[in-house]
Protein backbone atom coordinates (compact mmCIF):
# COMPACT_ATOMS: atom_id res chain seq x y z
CA UNK A 1 0.00 0.00 0.00
CA UNK A 2 2.57 2.74 0.95
CA UNK A 3 4.97 1.64 -2.00
CA UNK A 4 1.60 2.53 -4.13
CA UNK A 5 1.13 5.68 -2.50
CA UNK A 6 5.19 6.70 -2.60
CA UNK A 7 5.03 5.66 -6.92
CA UNK A 8 1.79 8.42 -7.30
CA UNK A 9 2.95 10.74 -4.92
CA UNK A 10 6.20 10.30 -7.57
CA UNK A 11 3.72 10.55 -10.49
CA UNK A 12 2.30 13.79 -9.23
CA UNK A 13 5.69 15.62 -8.67
CA UNK A 14 6.86 14.79 -12.31
CA UNK A 15 3.78 15.88 -13.82
CA UNK A 16 3.77 19.43 -11.91
CA UNK A 17 7.69 20.14 -13.33
CA UNK A 18 6.48 19.53 -16.45
CA UNK A 19 4.20 21.27 -16.29
CA UNK A 20 5.96 23.98 -14.78
CA UNK A 21 8.33 23.62 -17.56
CA UNK A 22 6.06 23.77 -19.82
CA UNK A 23 5.16 27.15 -18.91
CA UNK A 24 8.47 28.84 -18.40
CA UNK A 25 9.40 27.71 -22.11
CA UNK A 26 6.19 29.18 -23.04
CA UNK A 27 7.25 32.50 -21.22
CA UNK A 28 10.51 31.95 -22.95
CA UNK A 29 9.09 31.20 -26.40
CA UNK A 30 7.14 34.79 -26.29
CA UNK A 31 9.79 36.71 -24.34
CA UNK A 32 12.07 36.13 -27.15
CA UNK A 33 14.64 33.46 -25.64
CA UNK A 34 14.38 35.50 -22.03
CA UNK A 35 15.99 39.03 -22.89
CA UNK A 36 14.48 42.30 -21.35
CA UNK A 37 12.15 43.30 -23.85
CA UNK A 38 11.95 47.35 -23.39
CA UNK A 39 8.76 48.85 -25.02
CA UNK A 40 10.04 52.47 -25.64
CA UNK A 41 7.05 54.94 -26.72
CA UNK A 42 9.73 58.14 -28.45
CA UNK A 43 7.57 61.54 -28.99
CA UNK A 44 8.75 62.43 -32.10
CA UNK A 45 11.96 63.89 -34.05
CA UNK A 46 11.29 67.16 -33.52
CA UNK A 47 14.68 68.60 -32.40
CA UNK A 48 18.67 67.60 -33.15
CA UNK A 49 18.53 66.55 -29.25
CA UNK A 50 15.39 64.44 -29.36
CA UNK A 51 16.96 62.34 -32.41
CA UNK A 52 19.89 62.54 -30.52
CA UNK A 53 18.15 60.88 -27.49
CA UNK A 54 16.24 58.22 -30.10
CA UNK A 55 20.22 57.14 -31.26
CA UNK A 56 21.08 56.65 -27.93
CA UNK A 57 18.21 54.31 -26.49
CA UNK A 58 18.23 52.48 -29.91
CA UNK A 59 22.38 52.14 -30.07
CA UNK A 60 22.63 51.35 -26.42
CA UNK A 61 20.14 48.57 -26.94
CA UNK A 62 21.18 46.95 -30.33
CA UNK A 63 24.54 46.94 -28.49
CA UNK A 64 23.24 44.55 -25.32
CA UNK A 65 22.93 41.03 -26.21
CA UNK A 66 20.29 40.93 -23.11
CA UNK A 67 17.96 43.50 -24.40
CA UNK A 68 15.47 43.31 -27.35
CA UNK A 69 13.59 47.17 -27.73
CA UNK A 70 10.26 47.79 -29.01
CA UNK A 71 10.18 51.49 -30.33
CA UNK A 72 7.47 53.59 -31.56
CA UNK A 73 7.27 57.13 -32.40
CA UNK A 74 4.15 59.29 -32.01
CA UNK A 75 4.82 61.90 -34.10
CA UNK A 76 4.22 64.56 -31.97
CA UNK A 77 0.74 63.09 -30.35
CA UNK A 78 0.29 62.07 -26.73
CA UNK A 79 -3.04 59.84 -28.62
CA UNK A 80 -0.31 57.72 -30.67
CA UNK A 81 1.82 57.32 -26.91
CA UNK A 82 -1.37 56.18 -25.04
CA UNK A 83 -1.78 53.95 -27.99
CA UNK A 84 2.01 52.65 -28.08
CA UNK A 85 2.01 51.84 -24.50
CA UNK A 86 -1.22 50.00 -25.14
CA UNK A 87 0.18 48.18 -27.49
CA UNK A 88 3.62 47.37 -24.98
CA UNK A 89 1.10 46.06 -22.65
CA UNK A 90 -0.72 43.71 -24.98
CA UNK A 91 2.76 42.44 -25.78
CA UNK A 92 3.78 41.85 -22.33
CA UNK A 93 7.04 43.77 -22.21
CA UNK A 94 8.84 43.71 -19.09
CA UNK A 95 9.05 47.08 -18.48
CA UNK A 96 7.04 50.31 -20.76
CA UNK A 97 9.41 53.36 -20.92
CA UNK A 98 8.29 56.72 -22.67
CA UNK A 99 8.96 60.73 -22.79
CA UNK A 100 5.62 62.13 -22.14
CA UNK A 101 4.88 64.63 -24.44
CA UNK A 102 2.57 66.88 -21.94
CA UNK A 103 2.32 66.44 -18.40
CA UNK A 104 -0.95 65.46 -18.19
CA UNK A 105 -3.69 62.95 -19.57
CA UNK A 106 -1.72 59.67 -18.39
CA UNK A 107 -3.42 58.08 -15.71
CA UNK A 108 -6.01 55.72 -17.35
CA UNK A 109 -2.71 54.45 -19.46
CA UNK A 110 -0.80 53.82 -16.67
CA UNK A 111 -3.71 51.96 -14.23
CA UNK A 112 -3.37 49.48 -17.19
CA UNK A 113 -0.06 48.81 -17.37
CA UNK A 114 0.05 48.78 -13.35
CA UNK A 115 -2.55 46.14 -13.48
CA UNK A 116 -0.55 44.36 -15.57
CA UNK A 117 2.09 44.47 -13.67
CA UNK A 118 4.47 46.29 -16.19
CA UNK A 119 6.85 48.94 -14.41
CA UNK A 120 7.05 52.42 -16.31
CA UNK A 121 10.02 54.51 -16.80
CA UNK A 122 9.86 58.30 -17.50
CA UNK A 123 13.11 59.37 -20.06
CA UNK A 124 13.50 62.94 -20.01
CA UNK A 125 10.09 64.72 -19.34
CA UNK A 126 7.92 64.53 -16.31
CA UNK A 127 4.01 64.27 -15.55
CA UNK A 128 1.53 65.22 -13.33
CA UNK A 129 -0.19 62.02 -11.28
CA UNK A 130 -1.97 61.83 -8.43
CA UNK A 131 -1.06 58.45 -7.91
CA UNK A 132 3.16 58.35 -7.67
CA UNK A 133 3.03 54.37 -8.54
CA UNK A 134 1.93 54.94 -11.72
CA UNK A 135 5.66 54.99 -12.48
CA UNK A 136 9.06 54.01 -11.12
CA UNK A 137 11.73 56.22 -11.61
CA UNK A 138 11.90 59.63 -13.70
CA UNK A 139 15.20 59.97 -15.61
CA UNK A 140 16.34 63.06 -16.80
CA UNK A 141 17.16 67.24 -16.08
CA UNK A 142 16.34 69.54 -13.50
CA UNK A 143 15.16 71.84 -15.94
CA UNK A 144 14.07 74.45 -13.55
CA UNK A 145 18.17 74.44 -13.18
CA UNK A 146 18.43 75.02 -16.30
CA UNK A 147 16.42 77.72 -16.54
CA UNK A 148 18.02 79.35 -13.88
CA UNK A 149 20.65 78.76 -15.32
CA UNK A 150 19.92 80.76 -18.74
CA UNK A 151 19.26 83.74 -16.00
CA UNK A 152 22.18 83.88 -14.28
CA UNK A 153 24.28 83.92 -17.76
CA UNK A 154 22.23 87.10 -18.47
CA UNK A 155 22.82 89.18 -15.42
CA UNK A 156 26.46 88.06 -15.69
CA UNK A 157 26.50 89.45 -18.93
CA UNK A 158 24.73 92.63 -18.77
CA UNK A 159 24.80 93.43 -14.57
CA UNK A 160 22.04 94.77 -12.89
CA UNK A 161 21.66 98.62 -13.57
CA UNK A 162 21.28 97.79 -17.39
CA UNK A 163 17.39 97.51 -18.87
CA UNK A 164 16.80 94.59 -20.67
CA UNK A 165 14.36 93.52 -22.95
CA UNK A 166 13.78 89.80 -23.84
CA UNK A 167 11.48 87.45 -25.86
CA UNK A 168 11.23 83.96 -25.24
CA UNK A 169 10.49 80.88 -27.30
CA UNK A 170 8.33 78.42 -25.21
CA UNK A 171 8.71 74.61 -25.78
CA UNK A 172 6.05 72.45 -26.38
CA UNK A 173 2.70 73.83 -24.36
CA UNK A 174 2.27 71.51 -21.44
CA UNK A 175 5.87 70.16 -21.60
CA UNK A 176 7.24 69.73 -18.19
CA UNK A 177 10.77 70.84 -20.14
CA UNK A 178 8.70 74.12 -21.30
CA UNK A 179 6.51 74.77 -17.94
CA UNK A 180 10.18 73.82 -15.87
CA UNK A 181 12.45 75.69 -17.97
CA UNK A 182 9.87 79.05 -17.78
CA UNK A 183 9.47 79.14 -14.15
CA UNK A 184 13.40 78.16 -13.66
CA UNK A 185 14.21 81.21 -15.79
CA UNK A 186 11.63 83.58 -14.03
CA UNK A 187 12.55 82.72 -10.62
CA UNK A 188 16.65 83.88 -11.78
CA UNK A 189 15.56 86.70 -13.02
CA UNK A 190 12.39 87.86 -10.58
CA UNK A 191 15.14 90.06 -8.10
CA UNK A 192 16.35 91.77 -11.39
CA UNK A 193 13.91 95.00 -11.84
CA UNK A 194 15.07 96.23 -15.19
CA UNK A 195 14.69 92.37 -16.96
CA UNK A 196 11.21 92.28 -18.66
CA UNK A 197 9.76 89.40 -20.59
CA UNK A 198 8.00 91.61 -23.32
CA UNK A 199 6.83 88.34 -25.48
CA UNK A 200 6.84 85.12 -24.80
CA UNK A 201 4.93 82.62 -27.37
CA UNK A 202 6.13 78.45 -27.97
CA UNK A 203 7.50 77.69 -30.98
CA UNK A 204 7.30 73.87 -30.02
CA UNK A 205 10.82 73.20 -29.97
CA UNK A 206 11.54 73.50 -33.46
CA UNK A 207 14.10 75.33 -36.06
CA UNK A 208 11.02 76.15 -38.30
CA UNK A 209 8.51 77.47 -35.65
CA UNK A 210 11.48 79.06 -33.99
CA UNK A 211 11.97 81.69 -36.98
CA UNK A 212 8.68 82.16 -37.74
CA UNK A 213 7.67 83.08 -34.18
CA UNK A 214 10.89 85.33 -33.91
CA UNK A 215 9.79 87.31 -37.19
CA UNK A 216 6.50 87.80 -35.63
CA UNK A 217 8.61 89.07 -32.23
CA UNK A 218 10.72 91.79 -34.31
CA UNK A 219 8.25 92.39 -36.18
CA UNK A 220 6.49 93.91 -33.50
CA UNK A 221 9.07 94.68 -30.93
CA UNK A 222 11.93 95.53 -33.38
CA UNK A 223 15.10 96.88 -31.88
CA UNK A 224 13.52 97.35 -28.25
CA UNK A 225 14.72 93.39 -28.20
CA UNK A 226 18.06 93.29 -26.28
CA UNK A 227 17.57 89.52 -25.44
CA UNK A 228 16.33 85.73 -26.91
CA UNK A 229 15.72 83.09 -24.48
CA UNK A 230 14.89 79.81 -26.07
CA UNK A 231 14.30 76.89 -24.44
CA UNK A 232 15.91 74.84 -26.92
CA UNK A 233 18.65 75.43 -29.44
CA UNK A 234 16.93 74.56 -32.41
CA UNK A 235 14.38 77.45 -31.90
CA UNK A 236 17.05 79.57 -31.11
CA UNK A 237 19.16 78.71 -34.54
CA UNK A 238 15.72 79.13 -36.44
CA UNK A 239 15.73 82.60 -34.69
CA UNK A 240 19.15 83.47 -35.81
CA UNK A 241 18.11 83.59 -39.36
CA UNK A 242 14.95 85.40 -38.43
CA UNK A 243 17.57 88.19 -36.67
CA UNK A 244 19.79 88.20 -39.77
CA UNK A 245 17.20 88.42 -42.52
CA UNK A 246 15.55 91.65 -40.31
CA UNK A 247 18.97 93.16 -40.62
CA UNK A 248 20.58 92.87 -36.98
CA UNK A 249 23.40 91.14 -35.55
CA UNK A 250 22.88 87.78 -33.41
CA UNK A 251 24.79 87.65 -30.51
CA UNK A 252 25.41 91.39 -30.40
CA UNK A 253 22.37 93.38 -31.75
CA UNK A 254 20.64 90.45 -29.44
CA UNK A 255 22.18 88.77 -26.61
CA UNK A 256 20.51 84.86 -27.64
CA UNK A 257 20.65 81.96 -24.68
CA UNK A 258 19.12 78.58 -25.36
CA UNK A 259 19.08 75.06 -23.66
CA UNK A 260 20.69 71.84 -24.85
CA UNK A 261 24.19 71.70 -26.36
CA UNK A 262 23.40 70.42 -29.32
CA UNK A 263 26.78 70.36 -32.21
CA UNK A 264 24.93 72.91 -34.22
CA UNK A 265 24.59 75.55 -31.05
CA UNK A 266 28.60 75.50 -30.66
CA UNK A 267 28.98 75.79 -34.20
CA UNK A 268 26.48 79.06 -33.49
CA UNK A 269 28.99 80.21 -30.60
CA UNK A 270 32.13 79.78 -32.33
CA UNK A 271 30.36 82.04 -35.19
CA UNK A 272 29.15 84.69 -32.44
CA UNK A 273 25.41 83.83 -33.61
CA UNK A 274 24.80 81.95 -29.88
CA UNK A 275 25.96 83.43 -26.50
CA UNK A 276 25.30 80.80 -24.19
CA UNK A 277 23.52 76.82 -24.63
CA UNK A 278 22.37 75.09 -21.55
CA UNK A 279 23.62 71.25 -21.47
CA UNK A 280 20.33 69.06 -21.39
CA UNK A 281 22.44 65.11 -21.82
CA UNK A 282 20.17 63.55 -24.69
CA UNK A 283 22.63 60.49 -24.44
CA UNK A 284 20.38 58.73 -21.59
CA UNK A 285 20.28 55.10 -23.75
CA UNK A 286 22.48 53.59 -20.76
CA UNK A 287 20.75 54.68 -18.23
CA UNK A 288 17.49 53.57 -18.98
CA UNK A 289 19.04 50.03 -19.77
CA UNK A 290 20.15 50.27 -16.51
CA UNK A 291 17.36 51.05 -14.99
CA UNK A 292 15.43 48.22 -16.65
CA UNK A 293 17.61 45.44 -15.95
CA UNK A 294 17.06 46.63 -12.55
CA UNK A 295 13.56 46.56 -12.34
CA UNK A 296 13.58 42.84 -13.90
CA UNK A 297 16.32 42.13 -10.96
CA UNK A 298 13.48 43.31 -8.44
CA UNK A 299 15.83 46.53 -7.35
CA UNK A 300 14.35 49.63 -6.02
CA UNK A 301 15.39 52.65 -8.25
CA UNK A 302 15.67 56.30 -7.09
CA UNK A 303 12.82 58.32 -7.90
CA UNK A 304 14.94 60.53 -9.74
CA UNK A 305 17.84 59.59 -11.90
CA UNK A 306 19.32 63.24 -12.41
CA UNK A 307 21.64 64.00 -15.54
CA UNK A 308 24.73 66.08 -14.34
CA UNK A 309 25.43 69.12 -16.87
CA UNK A 310 27.10 72.22 -17.59
CA UNK A 311 26.44 75.54 -19.64
CA UNK A 312 28.56 76.62 -22.16
CA UNK A 313 29.79 79.81 -23.80
CA UNK A 314 32.79 82.08 -24.90
CA UNK A 315 36.45 79.90 -25.11
CA UNK A 316 34.94 77.21 -23.39
CA UNK A 317 32.06 76.54 -25.65
CA UNK A 318 35.18 76.29 -28.20
CA UNK A 319 37.25 74.27 -26.43
CA UNK A 320 34.53 71.78 -25.85
CA UNK A 321 33.24 71.26 -29.50
CA UNK A 322 35.23 68.67 -30.72
CA UNK A 323 34.67 65.95 -27.78
CA UNK A 324 30.67 67.03 -27.95
CA UNK A 325 29.15 63.55 -28.25
CA UNK A 326 25.65 64.91 -30.31
C1 LIG B 1 14.43 67.92 -22.82
C2 LIG B 1 13.62 67.52 -24.02
C3 LIG B 1 13.37 68.68 -24.94
C4 LIG B 1 14.63 69.29 -25.56
C5 LIG B 1 14.14 69.66 -26.92
O1 LIG B 1 14.60 66.81 -21.98
O2 LIG B 1 12.38 66.97 -23.63
O3 LIG B 1 12.56 68.22 -26.03
O4 LIG B 1 15.15 70.38 -24.86
C6 LIG B 1 13.29 68.46 -27.25
O5 LIG B 1 15.14 69.90 -27.89
O6 LIG B 1 12.47 68.70 -28.33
Amino acid sequence: MKKVFVNLLVCVMVIIAFAGCSRKSEKASTKNDNKIVIGFAQIGAESGWRTAETSSIKDTCANDPDVELKFSDAQQKQENQIKAIRNFIAQKVDVIAFSPVVESGWETVLTEAKDAGIPVILVDRGIEVEDESLYTTFIGSDFVEEGKNAAKFLIDHFGEDKTVNIVELQGTVGASAATDRKKGFEQGIESEEKYTIIESQTAEFTRSKGKEVMEAFLKSQGDKIDVLYAHNDDMALGAIQAIEEYGLVPGKDIIIVSIDGVKDAFVAIKDGKLNCTVECNPLLGPQLVQAAKDLVDGKTLERWIKSNEDVYYGQKAIDAFDIRQY
